[in-house]
């Protein structure tokens, strides 16, 4: 089975009681850019890529197109296979993994199809079809994280999130503290992520004041260099998320014990294959991890859904997806949804949902 056509579609997804609040941005609306492969047996996979703003990572809305416009003439008539496939896209264009997970996703889509299994089974096999998710607390005042807090709590999600950063630290300090007060002893972990936007000093000073809240620190700091700093001087355990943009990075992190897990993002690490060789990195190591995206819909949400199924459920830190931010679903019967804090992993061959294509307009781009 080979390539025969790629259509390259952005479709605007505004934000759902908006805006979405991180330590460096406010976000009210995402451009998310889809990939059709059209193989040439007639067969239809799809991808999706959708980065969080321009500032989140090193990635943006328009990089997406252009990457995919790069790399696509070259494409046409490549195997649909995601070992040759990576490595054709690696001799077309350097970097810009984010681009190239949105194809990366569409192979295992079509795969998953012609050989009439699920995504997770192509990844290794699921070993549950009930995937536990969290939820994300944009930065907000401590009242109203805490108040969140304990909505989501009795909505019945396993884990919490909560957004810090941008601001005095006393105030993310406050934050943790209350949010503490409404789910401590519930059994609902907690991840207090500073999206890179503390300072060492900071970092340092929410690390000593919270000594008794069982939080871990998600990439509190911009750089490597940071949490090596912090990293021997803090007592709650550090993952990584925005700083590991390659399996490269994650071999570092992983190897030199300078992380206790990770944030990870299909998008970010460069789509399912990469993602398949970091959980059994993790797996090796012992450390846990999430299985996200940065933003996007249904074809992301699936993505994220069927290789967060696969995890070892001790090392798996949920799957989260921008479903309850997101009004209406690509696929109207199978859309990814998340109800009381868990999401079922979508049935049927490939990705198993199949978007409403009438959604999208004209292709940007087609080859
Ligand atoms: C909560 N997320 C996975 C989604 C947002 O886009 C950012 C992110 C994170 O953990 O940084
Ligand atoms: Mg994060």
């Amino acid at each position: 089975m080979r390539i025969a056509e790629i259509h390259i579609y952005r479709h605007d997804l505004p934000v759902l009681n908006g805006p979405y609040r991180m330590g460096h941005a406010e976000i009210w609306s995402l451009s998310t850019t889809l990939v059709k492969l059209v193989a040439d047996n007639g067969l239809v996979g799809w991808g999706e890529t959708c980065p969080v703003g321009p500032t989140y990572s090193e990635s943006y809305a328009a990089g997406a197109v252009a990457a995919l416009t790069e790399l696509a003439p070259g494409l046409i008539g490549a195997e649909v296979l995601p070992v040759p496939l990576h490595r054709r896209m690696d001799g077309l264009l350097n970097g810009h993994n984010y681009a190239k997970a949105a194809l990366d996703i569409a192979i295992h889509d079509l795969l998953g199809k012609h050989f009439g299994v699920s995504v997770s089974d192509l990844l290794g096999g699921a070993v549950t079809d009930l995937v536990p998710s969290y939820y994300a607390i944009g930065v907000g005042t401590p009242d109203d994280t805490a108040r969140i807090a304990a909505e989501k709590r009795a909505e019945g999600y396993p884990r919490l999130q909560v957004k810090i950063g941008g601001r005095p630290v006393e105030e993310d300090i406050e934050a943790v503290r209350k949010v503490w007060e409404v789910i401590g002893g519930s059994g609902m972990r907690l991840a207090v992520d500073g999206n890179r936007c503390l300072t060492t000093r900071d970092a340092l000073r929410l690390s000593r004041e919270c000594p008794d809240i069982p939080f871990i620190l998600e990439q509190p700091c911009n750089t490597v260099e940071d949490l090596q700093k912090i990293r021997p001087q803090v007592s709650h355990g550090i993952y990584m998320d925005e700083s590991s943009t390659s399996l490269n990075t994650v071999i570092t992190a992983a190897g030199t014990g300078l992380v206790d897990g990770f944030g990870m993002k299909v998008t970010m690490i460069g789509g399912l294959h990469p993602m398949r060789a970091f959980r059994d990195i993790c797996a090796a190591r012992k450390l846990p991890h999430t299985c996200d995206d940065a933003w996007g819909g249904d074809i992301i949400a699936a993505a994220c859904t069927h290789i967060g199924a696969t995890v070892a459920p001790e090392l798996l830190e949920g799957v989260w997806l921008a479903a309850p931010s997101i009004e209406g679903h690509y696929d109207h019967e199978n859309g990814i949804r998340i109800e009381g804090g868990y999401i079922k992993r979508p049935q049927g061959p490939g990705l198993g949902v199949v978007p409403d294509e009438s959604l999208f307009g004209a292709p940007a781009a087609s080859f």
